[in-house]
């Protein structure tokens, strides 16, 4: 699949074939969630992709696949253009390899054109960012930026019960040696991410193209409320201590404290699990999970801690206990104000307006931005549709943003080279 498509075009044929088993491990869906055979089966494929192009491939120690090619002088620091290749449980087929597809689509332009840069040009597809196997996320990304804390992951459990360390041995890396991954700041010049918008705001402008100013914060947190489980049919409702009612007030406390928030408050419930979970049983217990973003931590911390009081004081009151524990914590990230100005400029190339937007999605560059200076690209996505199987993009907006990044690596190329 090389010559019959136009650039950018190629990229979104490529997700699109990637969008069925063996690439996914659910027939009629996408579910391609990290170190599985489904994850091995497309880095496998996006390997002959890289080659093909004129890349060096390598699997790093955490799980990442990075096709390198080079500049014009050996080791070289790398423009480094990427994002994730896994996915949430049923999916769309463009959040995360899209941004991959384009980076080698853009790569394939410099061998076709004979081209060597003063940097090499690497392209990523983080293994894990989507944390749909296991509860952290990012964690490939972060291997990388040199920020990832092994033990406080490999752990942790997926609905199976295989250990993130034991899914690392399965897939043929040591668990004892993801930190091999990190990269020195010395080898990274840049980090270029384009990502669909996920979001409705390009489409409601008639704008193909934007371009992100800075990544909301986000934390993910398990709630447990704890009752005790009883007979569905002999036991009185005054005498239950039962956890679902007071499960169900929690949530909309949630609920209501974000829809007064600000700064682009948001908050989820996306798992929600009653224990033993049978019909005739009053759960003993009810978990689940809590995502709270906002474009500053500070908002972000502020309504963690108002919705715990509240969960504590709505348990107190029924009689029943509640744990709430941090899974994980993203602080926002701006992106690098040269190079966004400089991509700004490269979409102003195509005769497009300039278009500036936060991001409420998290991505691979708010990691990145520990390791080096990042930069995002926005591509509508029509209806702002995703993390759903009906997440679509068009051929002409990925030939722009194809188009886009090539423009970009002219700025850079004449700001290495001034
Ligand atoms: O959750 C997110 O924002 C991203 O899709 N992982
Ligand atoms: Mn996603
Ligand atoms: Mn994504």
């Amino acid at each position: 699949m090389t010559g019959d498509f136009e650039i950018g075009a190629r990229a979104r044929a490529r997700c699109d074939l990637l969008g069925a088993p063996p690439y996914s491990e659910v027939e009629g869906q996408l579910t391609r969630r990290f170190l599985t055979p489904a994850h091995n089966a497309a880095l496998e494929r996006l390997t002959l992709w890289m080659t093909s192009a004129g890349m060096t491939v390598r699997r790093d120690a955490a799980g990442n696949l990075v096709g390198r090619y080079e500049g014009e002088t050996p080791n070289a620091p790398a423009l480094m253009i990427g994002s994730h290749i896994d996915s949430v449980r049923n999916g769309g087929r463009y959040d995360g390899p899209l941004g991959i597809m384009l980076g080698i689509d853009v790569v394939e332009a410099q061998r076709d054109a004979s081209r060597r840069l003063p940097f090499a040009i690497e392209v990523i597809a983080f293994g894990d960012e989507e944390g749909s196997r296991f509860p952290a996320s990012m964690s490939c990304s972060r291997a990388i930026a040199g920020t990832l804390d092994p033990a406080a992951v490999l752990g942790m459990t997926d609905a199976e019960g295989v250990t993130l360390a034991d899914a690392f041995t399965a897939f043929g890396l040591d668990p004892d040696r993801i930190t091999d991954a990190a990269r020195k700041p010395v080898e990274a010049l840049a980090f270029l991410e384009a990502h669909i918008e996920q979001g409705p705001v390009l489409e409601a402008e008639g704008l193909a193209l934007g371009v992100v100013t800075a990544i909301a914060a986000q934390k993910r947190l398990m709630v447990r409320i704890t009752g005790m489980a009883g007979h569905a049919g002999t036991t009185p409702m005054a005498l239950r201590k039962d956890p679902g009612p007071a499960a169900a007030e929690c949530i909309l406390a949630l609920e209501r404290l974000c829809q007064a928030g600000t700064d682009n408050l948001v908050g989820t419930v996306g798992r929600l699990t009653a224990l033993p979970g049978a019909f005739n049983v009053i759960p003993g217990a009810v978990e689940f999970s809590m995502d709270i973003r906002a474009e500053t931590s500070a908002t972000r911390d502020a309504a963690v801690e108002a919705v715990t009081a509240e969960i504590h004081a709505i348990a107190a009151r029924r009689g029943l206990s509640a744990s709430v524990t941090l899974m994980q914590a993203l602080s926002e990230s701006p992106c690098d104000p040269g190079l966004t100005a400089m991509l700004e400029a490269a979409v102003g190339h195509l005769g497009l307006p300039p278009r500036r937007l936060p991001s409420g999605a998290g991505h691979d560059a708010m990691v990145m931005a520990a390791l080096c200076p990042t930069a995002m690209l926005f591509i509508r996505c029509e209806g702002g549709i995703s993390h759903n199987p009906a997440e679509s993009v068009t051929e002409a907006d990925c030939a722009l943003a194809a188009q886009a990044m090539l423009h970009f690596i002219d700025k850079l190329e004449r700001r290495e080279r001034a």
